[in-house]
């Protein structure tokens, strides 16, 4: 597809002086980082159920200031660190460590939290359990001295059992090491030897800053001794009747209980009976309850066990009832056709970096709707749990990813089979932890593999073409396997093989015309996007969503005729590639590249270390282009 090489173009015009990202074969370059907490990989669990407080559930919330120390030089475990940090400085936690402390800024290596906390007496002769929201990347957690266990992955909850750990009589010590250096068998993996992205530093295969730390709080909680151990809620659609099927899995292998939808008068209920510690309960729903973008209730789907006299424990889901599917050239929501307006995003927010800022999340929320936008990606990672509580809220549609961003093929068998035992798991979690956001229309399980290096003339190698479709292949039947109910999508580069997208059930691309190539030229570059997509459609037959197009803009640059950088240029380009998808109806949506300014590493094509392709900056002002999409997109939105 010879329209499609705007990435390689792009980057063929500065050959020699840049590095191209590619998974690689060695460790890090030009990096601070030394030894890494070096365990062998451990097999994992799935995620148990998030927290949560009733009668018999209970959740405490360490976020605070905790003890923090880098350890370089990797002598934190040999000394002990888990017991006692030798010179802590104190870090909030969720919070990225980066923009806190000079020296931390870019640091790639383990780092130590330590903090002390008292168990909520009330919940001696329960269990109790540790859980971690995100730890980028690798965590080890220690209580009381011992090793309570370990979790590979980024963005993504984990939990263990800590209850044989915990003090009763004073205070538990909780130490958590986490590791952010790169490494091949990592996802993402570290930079090849030819470098990272753009050359730019820290290098990263990705563009975007390696922000690291706990990001997502860390709670204690109780569980009952019998416990609700998954719920999973799917809706079928007959003409306007609508089934909710809810599937309870308990620790006990067989038991009963019940599963009520709502309260109050119109409140729905039926048995559950557990054989092999699952059950499954069918409800039929009255019409008009449907969740939808225009209309998105919410109910409280809520499973109680009991044990023969009296209920021992419950747990609610609150989530709302619809449908997703992919009908030729359409994409549909309870059956009828939507189009996603919207943005590709980061967690991204100054002094907090990638941690959880609630105050910025429902701004981000509110700036959104001000848009008219009805969805996003979760680029290029899992978002925090919050973030899909107010999507199912305010009847966003997301495309949820997972961090397997820029993946590559080029540097063995060993590594690529890492690779996708990593992204595997990271699907898995994914699956277990959103599955019930009525928000969530599609997985994502990647964003802009490469088929070699872009910088190279000609068709990448067939052979890797060949390894990167049995490595995607098997990522789409794990999701199926994982999720029936819903689409599964791969986010294409430029130039990337067409042989990947043929493998998802939605096509996402990136596209760049006018800005890596036909640079300043959009009468040149649009064209070009229009005949690629109808060439998409003619070769792959399904809908088509644009995942990311947009220009780096200087908030307060002003040039007529439109020049590159200049806030008219980037109104201007987003204009007209809405109109060349708005001529299609197979384009079923539409994502700016991106919603607000973010930080990059420091590089020659990123001013300020900021990708400046936001149409709102950093600090979430809006420029020209913002006001552009509400002025296009409000009518849509039906403001
Ligand atoms: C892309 C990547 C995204 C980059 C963007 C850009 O295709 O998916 O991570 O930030 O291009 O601005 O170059």
């Amino acid at each position: 597809m010879s329209a499609s090489l705007d990435r390689r173009e792009f980057l063929a015009t500065g050959a020699g002086a840049i590095g191209v990202a590619m998974a690689g074969s060695g460790e890090s370059s030009g990096q601070t980082s030394r030894r890494p907490i070096d365990e062998p990989r451990t097999a994992r669990s799935l995620p148990p159920l998030r927290p949560q407080q009733n009668r018999f559930r209970d959740v405490c919330d360490l976020s605070g200031l905790w003890q923090f120390q880098m350890d370089p030089d990797g002598i934190g475990e040999s000394g002990a660190w888990h017991t006692a940090l030798p010179k802590a400085r104190l870090i909030p936690v969720p919070c990225s460590w980066n923009d806190l402390f000079d020296d931390a800024r870019d640091y790639l290596g383990t780092a130590w939290y330590l903090t002390d906390c008292y168990v909520p007496a009330g919940w001696n002769g329960r269990r109790v359990c540790l859980r971690v929201g995100s730890a980028n990347y690798r965590a080890r957690v220690w209580v009381n001295g011992t090793l309570a266990g370990e979790h590979d992955g980024g963005h993504l909850p984990f939990a263990f059992d800590v209850t044989p750990l915990v003090k009763w009589d004073a205070p538990t010590r909780i130490a958590i090491a986490v590791d952010n250096l790169q490494k091949p068998d990592r996802v993402p993996a570290s930079p090849g030897p030819g470098g990272g992205f753009l050359g730019s530093y820290p290098s990263t295969t990705y563009d975007f800053f390696p922000y690291a730390g706990l990001h997502r709080q860390v709670v204690l909680y109780s569980l009952p001794a019998v416990q609700v151990t998954g719920v999973r809620v799917q809706t079928t659609l007959d003409g306007d009747a609508a089934t909710v099927t809810v599937t309870a899995t308990s620790s006990q292998a067989t038991g009963r209980g019940v599963v009520t939808i709502g309260d109050g008068a119109s409140r729905l209920q039926a048995p559950l009976t557990f054989t092999s510690g699952a059950a499954t309960a069918t409800l039929r729903l009255p019409s008009g309850q449907l969740w939808s973008p225009e209309s998105p209730r919410l109910h409280d789907v809520t499973v109680t066990l009991a044990d023969g006299t009296r209920d021992v424990d419950q747990y609610t889901v609150r989530t709302g009832f619809r449908t997703v599917a992919v009908e030729g050239d359409r994409l549909l929501v309870n059956g009828s056709p939507v189009s996603l307006r919207g943005f590709g995003r980061h967690e991204d927010f100054p002094l907090h970096g990638r941690g959880l800022d609630l105050a910025a999340l429902v701004r981000d929320f509110e700036l959104m709707r001000w848009t008219g936008a009805n969805s996003f990606r979760t680029s290029h990672y899992p978002y925090s749990e919050e973030t899909y509580d107010l999507a199912d809220r305010l009847g966003f549609l997301i495309i949820d990813e997972i961090p397997a961003v820029s993946l590559a093929f080029a540097d063995g068998e060993a590594n690529i089979a890492a690779r996708l035992e990593q992204c595997k798991a990271d699907l898995r979690e994914l699956v277990a932890r959103d599955a019930n956001h009525p928000s969530v229309i599609a997985w994502s399980i990647a964003n802009e593999p490469m088929a070699g290096n872009p910088m190279a003339p000609g068709r990448p190698d067939p052979a890797v073409v060949s390894t990167g479709t049995q490595f995607f292949q098997a990522l789409v039947t794990l999701a199926h396997e994982l999720d029936a109910t819903r689409p599964v999508t791969l986010v294409g580069i430029g130039g990337g093989p067409v042989e990947w997208l043929a493998i998802t059930d939605l096509v996402c691309v990136n596209r760049y015309y006018g800005w890596y190539s036909q640079g300043g030229q959009l009468d040149a570059g649009i064209p070009l996007l229009g005949k690629e997509l109808d060439a998409l459609h003619d070769a792959l037959k399904k809908p088509i969503v644009v995942t990311e197009f947009g220009a780096d803009t200087v908030a307060g640059l002003h040039a007529q005729p439109p020049e590159m950088w200049s806030e008219e240029y980037q109104s201007e380009m987003l204009t007209k590639y809405l109109d060349v998808a708005a001529a299609r109806p197979f384009v079923v949506g539409m994502h700016v590249w991106n919603f607000a300014d973010f930080k990059t590493g420091q590089g020659i094509i990123r001013a300020s270390g900021l990708n400046q392709k936001g149409v709102f900056t950093r600090d979430r002002r809006p420029k020209l282009a913002a006001h552009t999409l509400r002025a296009r997109w409000a009518q849509a939105a039906g403001k």
